[in-house]
């Protein structure tokens, strides 16, 4: 592939509503575009780090020291004859990896739209529509946080996911199991607790949770399995699978009976790939997790979400439950049956939107080899 510039670019768009986890609240997002021209094509990645590092260690603004200062240059400079060939080339680097998937995910869609065909359909995906879910934040109040799971259910989502910490959690899904008796319902804590909470895990084993998400430790396994034993209801894990041989451990461990997958969080598709098979050779569950994409990032979870083990849905839903308006053509949209149809146009399917890019911009650098 004849790379001959890499731009980078730093958008700021402010949310409809805040979006409290166990580790903050985020008002606005501060997202980095990468485009990689070549050859008259523009393939199109977003990182999905979050503004400050308290999901992993990365950030906005580590994100773009790392592909300005590492990531770029490191594939300026290599021979890449694929997107396949990305994540070997960028191993030296550790870490990182929302940075590395930026890139990765722009030069999988930059081959797809050369070869004039869905990334879907290179990545293997037999889904032409996925299954969508809506994680709920921490709320003021419980009202407002039934009002918020009303108005997803009656959109059709087909899971609702609600964020929990210590003060936030047997109580405030107690009352929504009692208001929503039927629906698939789950809850994830972001980490923000330890083994002497087992007695609160075993406590919510009554609500007939779908899954916990990430109960302990970002970067725990040993003390999941603990927990595992002893309650009934799934973990599901998020922060601690950074890679295939993360899921492999945890599932053969017993730390986990789902995985939840983000691009970002595993540096790009080629390892995604590897956690999604490890995870179906071991009959495990995975579903697409969300960081707040805008629709760059947005479209690379649809396409990811395609694969055939994606058979739990997703946190990924309509873009106008996050912006105002997103940079995508056409918008991401959910239809009454909680599912979002599968686009077939070259590479992710979705047009950016140039005006709307320019318009939400606040800084850029053009990179070349
Ligand atoms: O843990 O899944 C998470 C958002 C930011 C950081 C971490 C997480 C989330 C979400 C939101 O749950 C998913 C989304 O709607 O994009
Ligand atoms: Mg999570």
């Amino acid at each position: 592939m004849k790379l001959e510039q890499i731009e980078l670019r730093e958008i700021q768009m402010p949310l409809v509503s805040f979006f409290e986890t166990s580790f903050g609240r985020t008002t606005e997002r501060r997202i980095l575009l990468v485009r990689v021209f070549s050859e008259g094509v523009v393939g199109y990645g977003e990182a999905t780090s979050p503004e400050g590092p308290f999901y992993n260690h990365e950030s906005t603004g580590t994100a773009w020291h790392i592909l300005r200062d590492f990531v770029i240059p490191c594939i300026l400079q290599a021979s890449v004859q694929g997107p396949a060939d990305v994540a070997a080339i960028l191993k030296p680097i550790r870490g990182h990896s929302m940075a590395k998937a930026a890139l990765e995910t722009a030069l999988w869609d930059l081959h797809a739209r050369k070869l004039e065909r869905p990334l879907h359909e290179l990545l293997g995906g037999s889904q032409h529509s996925i299954e969508c879910g809506v994680s709920i934040g921490i709320q003021e109040t419980i009202g407002d946080l039934l009002k918020k799971i009303e108005k997803e259910v009656n959109a059709g989502y087909r899971r609702i996911k609600i964020k929990i910490k210590p003060g936030w959690d047997l109580e405030t899904v107690r009352e929504v199991r009692r208001h929503f008796p039927t629906i698939r319902l789950m809850c994830d804590a972001n980490s923000a607790y330890t083994l002497r909470d087992i007695d609160l895990f075993k406590r919510l084993d009554q609500f007939n949770l779908l899954m916990i998400e990430q109960p302990l430790a970002w970067n725990d396994i040993i003390d999941h399995v603990q927990l595992q034993k002893a309650i009934q209801t799934p973990i599901c894990l998020d922060e601690s699978i950074l890679d295939a041989e993360d899921a492999r451990k945890a599932v053969d461990s017993g730390a986990c009976r789902i995985i939840n997958i983000k691009l970002g969080r595993v540096a790009g598709y080629t390892e995604a790939k590897k956690v999604h098979d490890v995870c179906a050779a071991r009959s495990i569950p995975v579903w697409c997790g969300g960081m707040l994409e805008a629709g760059i990032g947005r479209a690379h979870n649809i396409a990811m979400s395609t694969l055939q083990n994606f058979c739990l849905p997703g946190d990924v839903s309509a873009s106008r439950r996050y912006f105002h308006c997103d940079i995508i053509d056409p918008e991401v949209e959910v239809d009454s049956q909680g599912r979002i149809q599968v686009l077939d146009g070259p590479g992710i399917g979705f047009a950016p939107n140039l005006k709307r890019i320019e318009a939400v911009t606040i800084r850029t650098e053009i990179l070349r080899g």
